[in-house]
C-alpha cells in the first residue's frame, strides 16, 4: 500500500483588496443667474427669497441702452427672469412662490396657500397702479395720478394690509412668516422712492412685519451687503 500523502495545508489565500467604494452619487448644485435691471423693484423679492434659501446666485443688471438687444429673446419680453441650471423662468410671483416651495416658505394646506396668494395678488395690484404712474412720463397724467394714488390708493391698500398684519400677529397671513411677507417688504423701497414717502408712516403692524423679515439673519446681511441702487 502506498503511504497516503496528506496534501499540502491550505494556505489562505491572500485578501483581496477590497472592492472600491461606488462613486456617491451627488448632483451638482443649482446654479441661479438672476437677470433684472440695475434696481431693486421686482427682482428684489426674488433676491430676498435666494437669500433666504442660502444659494448664491449671479445677479445680471442689463442696462436701459443694451435691454433692447436682448428683449427679444426674453420669454414674454420681459424682465426679471431667473435662469436655474440653464433653464429660464419668468414672472416674478410665480418665480417667488417656486422658491418659497424651496424654502419651507408656503402654507401648510390649499387654504393657507389662497390665503398667501391672495395677500400677493394684492400687494400686485397695488404695485401696478403705483407703476402706472411711475413710468408716465407726461408731467400733467403723473400728477393727477400721484393724487389719486396719494389721497385714494395707498391708504386703502395699506388700511386693507394693515388688518391682515393685525389679523396675523406682525405677519401678512397664516400667523407666521411666509413668502408673502419677504415679496411685500422686498417691494418696499420701490413703493418708498416712487411715492416719495415711507409708506409705512401710519402703519404701525406693517412696520412689525417689516423689522420681522429684516430681522431675518439672511435678509439683515443682504440689505448690509447689496449694491446701492435708486429704488
Ligand atoms: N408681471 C411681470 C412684470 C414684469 C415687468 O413689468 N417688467 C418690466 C420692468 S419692472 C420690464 O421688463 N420692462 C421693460 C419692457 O417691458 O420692455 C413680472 O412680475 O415679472
Amino acid at each position: 500500500m502506498s503511504e497516503i500523502i496528506a496534501p499540502p495545508p491550505l494556505s489562505t489565500p491572500p485578501a483581496l483588496p477590497p472592492a472600491p467604494e461606488p462613486e456617491p452619487k451627488t448632483t451638482p448644485p443649482t446654479t441661479y443667474k438672476l437677470t433684472y435691471f440695475p434696481v431693486k423693484a421686482l427682482a428684489e423679492p426674488i433676491r430676498f427669497l435666494l437669500r433666504y434659501a442660502g444659494v448664491e446666485f449671479e445677479d445680471v443688471g442689463i442696462t436701459k441702452e443694451h435691454w433692447p438687444e436682448i428683449k427679444n429673446s426674453m420669454p414674454f419680453g420681459q424682465l426679471p427672469v431667473l435662469e436655474m441650471n440653464g433653464k429660464i423662468a419668468h414672472q416674478s410671483i410665480a418665480i417667488c412662490r417656486y422658491l418659497a416651495k424651496q424654502s419651507n416658505l408656503m402654507g401648510t394646506n390649499d387654504w393657507e396657500n389662497l390665503e398667501i396668494d391672495s395677500i400677493v395678488d394684492s400687494v400686485s395690484e397695488f404695485r401696478q397702479k403705483v407703476s402706472a404712474y411711475f413710468i408716465e412720463k407726461d408731467g400733467e397724467i403723473r400728477a393727477a395720478r400721484k393724487k389719486v394714488l396719494v389721497e385714494e390708493t395707498l391708504p386703502f391698500y395699506m388700511g386693507k394690509l394693515e388688518e391682515a398684519a393685525i389679523k396675523n400677529n406682525g405677519y401678512l397671513a397664516c400667523g407666521r412668516l411666509t413668502w408673502a411677507d419677504l415679496f411685500f417688504v422686498g417691494l418696499l423701497d420701490y413703493f418708498n422712492a416712487a411715492l416719495e414717502t415711507d409708506i409705512l408712516n401710519e402703519h404701525p403692524r406693517l412696520q412689525e412685519v417689516k423689522r420681522n423679515v429684516l430681522a431675518l439673519p439672511a435678509i439683515n446681511e443682504w440689505i448690509q451687503t447689496r449694491p446701492e441702487s435708486d429704488y
